[in-house]
């Protein structure tokens, strides 16, 4: 079956939690043969729209929430934290037709009224591996609901007594490349291009500082070694010198790190870019801020690339494996007024 989980704790109280319970659902998910997409919202900016683009993209058969908290704890006055769930369950039924079924801590305490209050179809009490997976089995072949532990249904109850497992090994470890954190790197500061609106020049120089890709490799070596697995380079333009990118790249392939990565590219000879290289080295998605599809207003901007340019970006990241996320800003103001030129042309993207 298709699974989407999602992650519903918004909640930047304290430390920010990484799902770990809903890790521990998602692996025996997949490793009992299921396909699993994962979300985790803490990480998202707007809820809504994350919701929207996965539930569309995904069109999954079962939604999974994890609700981690029930309210904030504190003396005065406590926040009541399921409403923000309750909206998202709401916003996962406008999107689609697929069960709903909660878990997790915030859920577990009180299973029958929370299930009532967030309008979920089901829920399971405690611990989620073995009856989550229990519950699809049964979903799949068309089989009676009941007996699986923990699980209750809206206006059926309980399904059978929740249970605990007693042999934790039993279980599979959590996998660390379904947390979406990113690990942010910065390779080189400054940058040279001047673009007629940005700060970079006055926060970090015009001038291209890099740190050698020999001591990158040793910092990323040392990330791995602690777990991380996801990077973000933040550096203001990858693929800027391209003689860089391509030794960094070289470096990382030869260390063979694993890690998947994230960047930004300035869609100027991407086609020179270590496009290949990149997605070798562990590059999963590129961020390509191209602005607009106005000749005139990247000129105003003073961009160095043209549409041309911009087009030309479009095969090659896709081609050499990891998808493209663009970055359009389209018109900047009254005097340049051509944003219905440019739409077109922004819109022609996947
Ligand atoms: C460790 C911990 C913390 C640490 C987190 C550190 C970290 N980096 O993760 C700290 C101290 C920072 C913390 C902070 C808070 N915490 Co806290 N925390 C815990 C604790 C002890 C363990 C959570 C955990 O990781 N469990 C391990 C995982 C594997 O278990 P799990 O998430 O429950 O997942 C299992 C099942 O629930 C289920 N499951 C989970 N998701 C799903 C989804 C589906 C679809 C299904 C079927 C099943 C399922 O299957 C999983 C695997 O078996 C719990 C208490 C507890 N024992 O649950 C409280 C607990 C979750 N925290 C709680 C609270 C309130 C908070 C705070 C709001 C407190 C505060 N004011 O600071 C903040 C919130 C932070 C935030 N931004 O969200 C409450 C939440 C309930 C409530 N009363 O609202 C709990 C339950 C404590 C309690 N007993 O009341 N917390
Ligand atoms: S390329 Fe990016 S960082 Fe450099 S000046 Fe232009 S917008 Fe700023």
């Amino acid at each position: 079956m298709r699974v989407l989980l999602i992650s519903a704790n918004a909640e930047q109280i304290n430390v920010l939690p990484l799902p770990l319970g809903l890790n521990c659902v998602a692996v025996a998910t997949r490793n009992a043969g299921h396909d699993v997409r994962f979300l985790d919202l803490l990480a998202e900016e707007d809820i809504p729209a994350s919701l929207k683009r996965a539930i569309n993209a995904y069109d999954p058969e079962i939604i999974g929430i994890s609700v981690r908290n029930i309210d904030d704890q504190a003396m005065t006055p406590p926040k009541f934290l399921l409403e923000q769930v309750k909206s998202m369950i709401d916003e996962c039924r406008k999107l689609s037709p697929a069960p709903v079924v909660l878990g997790g801590a915030g859920y577990s305490i009180f299973p029958q009224s929370a299930l009532e209050y967030l309008g979920a179809d089901m829920g399971i009490q405690g611990e989620g591996e073995e009856p989550f997976r229990l519950l699809l089995k049964k979903l799949e072949k068309n089989r009676p609901l009941a007996g699986v532990a923990g699980l209750y249904i809206k206006g059926n109850g309980l399904q059978g007594p929740r249970a605990f497992v007693n042999e934790l090994d039993q279980l599979p470890l959590p996998d660390p490349d379904l947390f979406t954190a990113l690990f942010p790197i910065q390779t080189r500061r400054g940058c040279p291009m001047g673009c007629s609106y940005c700060s970079t020049a006055s926060i970090e120089g015009t001038r291209i500082r890099k740190r050698s890709p020999e001591r990158v490799v040793e910092w990323i070596t040392r990330l791995a070694g602690r777990g991380i697995r996801q990077l973000y380079f933040v550096d203001n333009t990858f693929n800027l010198p391209v003689s860089y990118a391509q030794q960094l790249c070289r470096e990382m392939i030869r260390a063979s790190l694993r890690l998947k990565w994230r960047c930004i590219l300035y869609p100027l000879n991407v086609e020179a870019s270590p496009v290949s290289a990149m997605a070798a080295a562990g590059c999963v998605e590129a961020s390509i801020g191209f602005e607009s599809g106005s000749e005139r207003i990247l000129m105003s901007m003073r961009k160095r690339f043209t549409r041309r340019d911009v087009a030309d970006t479009n095969p090659p990241p896709p081609r050499a494996g990891y998808p493209a996320h663009r970055l359009p800003s389209l018109g900047r103001s009254r005097r340049n007024p051509p944003i219905s030129r440019g739409k077109p042309f922004v819109c022609g993207f996947p």
